[in-house]
């Protein structure tokens, strides 16, 4: 497990350079809803997840591949893209939809973070549904971890920042030594006030409201869920398996 004071919790993708990332561990955290879709996809049985910054790019890969062997994911302020072949609810990615398939996804900000991480030596999606497969992984790693939490076009989000608190809770055995960075603080601090209720916390917090139309309702609770799954979405050369 890395010493704790050598983690680090960014709190939106526009809160970080890319050079600061270089060389260190980085996990992409959002739970509202990307990485709870893409964790579900995964454990579902899709192949391999193409994370793009945008619609072009996702039409560019989407161009190179056989129609049969891919979908295209993702949302655009929650709804789905038109043309897509799904969307971003967690609820779509059943095992018949993704077994075998190749998903190019691409979201507001989620995937977005995941691009700007690029520089990172390893890059991992992490969320409430798969917290233990997280902090497994972390174990074996001795190097800087940086916490990158998707946030809202460039705001603080509650939901990304109670996972960081409740894996930094996880690994400091539920004591923050003073060494701890600021960030750091900040995570397990919102953590210990709301960490025993994270579905009212989380139900109550901006991006749950900008969904409340937007989205099935089981999405937020399903989001909460605690070690749903046993995957660990790893990226290299810019495919998460
Ligand atoms: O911003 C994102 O990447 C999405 O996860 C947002 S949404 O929950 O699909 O609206």
């Amino acid at each position: 497990m890395p010493e704790i004071n050598y983690i680090d919790v960014f709190f939106s993708v526009h809160a970080f350079q890319e050079e600061e990332l270089r060389g260190k561990t980085a996990v992409i955290i959002d739970v509202l809803r990307a990485s709870s879709s893409i964790t579900t996809a995964l454990s579902n049985g899709a192949k391999k997840i193409i994370p793009v910054a945008d619609m072009s790019d996702a039409m560019k890969i989407a161009n190179t591949m056989d129609q049969k062997d891919f979908l295209l994911c993702g949302e655009k302020n929650g709804t789905k893209i038109e043309g897509y072949h799904l969307g971003n609810s967690p609820a779509e990615y059943e095992p018949e939809v993704v077994k075998g398939k190749t998903l190019i996804f691409n979201t507001t900000n989620g995937t977005k973070a995941i691009k700007k991480s690029s520089l990172a030596n390893q890059i991992y999606v992490g969320t409430f549904l798969n917290q233990d497969s997280i902090l497994n992984a972390l174990k074996d790693h001795d190097d800087e971890v940086v916490l990158v939490c998707s946030g809202w076009q460039g705001r603080l989000s509650i939901e990304d920042t109670l996972f960081a608190g409740s894996l930094l809770h996880a690994i400091s055995g539920g004591e923050l030594p003073d060494s701890a960075k600021d960030g750091a603080k900040v995570a397990f601090g919102l953590f210990q006030k709301f960490g025993d209720d994270l579905e009212g916390a989380i139900s109550k917090s901006d991006h749950a409201k900008r969904l409340a139309e937007l989205v099935p309702n089981g999405d937020i609770e399903f989001c909460c869920k605690v070690n749903e799954f046993d995957v660990l979405p790893g990226m290299r050369d810019g495919i998460l398996t």
